[in-house]
């Protein structure tokens, strides 16, 4: 919306999204030094690969790679989820998807909030991995009242943040003074703090049901738990990690090493070990210490389609069943050979991946089909065939399920993790949110939809001008 003078909601996100750069960077050090090895990293993939450059520069994603990131909260109550949805709407982040992390021992459900179309994405793509715990998973009934009693008195959004989200709301959007209060207060939201609103024992209590627990329970707000530039290659940055002193968690989520980068490669650092103090009933504060916060790298290729995803989903859990990454790294070798020699069964050509129908790509129209003279009909394959069509793999923009448990255990520390029942709920979700998350395949169908549709409507303006 560009009337009234607002902002648009584009540059409030990449302000926000620089905002909690800055702020991660003083409060995380090793952060810093991640963020200075992935630029590093991508600049030297990117001398030493003119096609990928040119396949970046073709679909405009270049300027993007380097203020690219994601960042991770873990919320408290659904009344947090659906002020936090209101709150993402004015930065024009929606949610999408939904992640059940039951099945892997956390007990957490959740969405991302991002921009959703390829102009905001180009424009800043900055998203935020959003958990809700789930007190319904904790055993112990006694404690769940107490943390349940813990989160209903917690106001995690400032007097500030909530009036400009309203007027926001209100107005359909936010003049620049707002727009700038408004980073400044939501921050507020994001910000580590050092003490804790419930007691030691409390704590330990929380600590010994869950680790997450604890985390989302003792303090007042949803501090970030991490910030993920996107690198451009991971395996050189996960290998240069312990050369400046940070330490890598054992193995690499997602897929492997391929030629063709499929969906979503991470790995991180893992999480510090940082003083905290606890108020005990007399007043006088005592410190301890919590481990929560890390710093992840990503490496993004290309979506894939419901066949595709069941391919993936098939031959990794083959490769966890021959060979369960465990956290101390202890059979890290044998996991990467499992999945390498799994992922050989996998395509790896962009032709190949495309003409079996697993990823999602655009297509755009060539020098020779924005010139070309002639009869030509609509065939998608036809007009490839010509050279008058090109395609470029679609980036995904969501997360795994799988992956991200592995991030969510390497920081809860390495102790065997607890089982929950798989209990997917997206339908309890949706109404703590109140919305309903946007279905990541049917999104990606429609760009590249959208993209046939592009070229074809230009071949016919041609026909029709000659
Ligand atoms: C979120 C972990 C998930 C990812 O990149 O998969 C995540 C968390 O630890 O709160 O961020
Ligand atoms: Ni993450």
């Amino acid at each position: 919306m560009r009337d009234a003078g607002f902002v648009s909601r584009d540059d409030i996100r990449a302000d926000f999204s620089a905002a909690m750069s800055a702020m991660y960077k003083v409060e995380v050090p090793a952060y810093g030094m991640l963020m200075e090895l992935v630029a590093e990293a991508n600049a030297e993939v990117l001398a030493g690969d003119p096609e990928l450059r040119t396949s970046l520069e073709a679909t405009d994603s270049l300027d993007r790679i380097s203020q690219e990131r994601h960042g991770a909260i873990r919320l408290g109550t659904p009344a947090e989820l659906s002020m936090m949805r209101r709150v993402f709407a004015v930065m024009g982040m929606y949610p999408v998807g939904y992640y059940d992390l039951s099945a892997a021992g956390v007990p957490v459900h959740a969405t991302a909030f991002r921009p959703v179309d390829a102009r905001t994405l180009s424009r800043n793509p900055f998203r935020v991995f959003t958990s809700l715990l789930r007190l319904d998973l904790i055993g112990d009934e006694t404690l769940r009242a107490e943390a349940q009693q813990v989160l209903a008195a917690r106001r995690i959004f400032s007097d500030g943040a909530i009036a400009l989200t309203e007027k926001a709301e209100r107005q359909g959007g936010l003049d620049r003074r707002d727009a700038d209060r408004f980073v400044d207060e939501i921050l507020e939201t994001f910000r580590w703090h050092d003490r804790a609103c419930v007691s030691a024992d409390m704590y330990q209590r929380l600590h010994r049901q869950h680790r997450l627990v604890a985390d989302v329970v003792s303090f007042k707000g949803p501090h970030i738990n991490h910030l993920t530039p996107r690198t451009l290659d991971i395996d050189a940055v996960q290998a240069r990690m312990p050369l400046r002193g940070i330490e890598p968690k054992a193995v690499v989520e997602g897929p492997p090493t391929r030629r063709c980068p499929v969906l979503l490669r991470q790995t991180s650092f893992k999480a510090l070990e940082e003083p905290v103090s606890f108020q005990s009933d007399d007043g006088a504060w005592t410190t301890g210490s919590h481990t929560a916060r890390f710093g992840e790298i990503e490496q993004r290729g290309i979506a894939l389609t419901p066949k595709g995803r069941a391919l993936y989903d098939r031959l990794l859990d083959e490769a966890r069943k021959i060979a369960t990454p465990s956290a101390d790294g202890s059979n890290a070798a044998d996991y990467g050979a499992a999945l390498a020699g799994r992922f050989k069964s996998f395509p790896d050509s962009w032709e190949e991946i495309r003409a079996a129908g697993l990823g999602y790509f655009t297509y755009s129209l060539t020098e020779l089909g924005r010139t070309a003279r002639g009869g030509r009909d609509d065939d998608v394959e036809r007009l490839l065939a010509e050279g008058l069509l090109r395609f470029d793999p679609i980036v995904y923009e969501d997360f795994l399920p799988v992956s991200a448990a592995g991030i969510f255990q390497s920081n809860l520390g390495d102790e065997a993790t607890e089982a929950f029942a798989a209990s997917p709920n997206q339908q309890v979700f949706e109404a703590a949110l109140g919305a309903s998350v946007v279905d990541e395949f049917a999104h990606y169908a429609a760009i590249e939809r959208r993209s046939i549709e592009n070229c074809r409507s230009a071949l016919r303006g041609l026909q029709a001008a000659e």
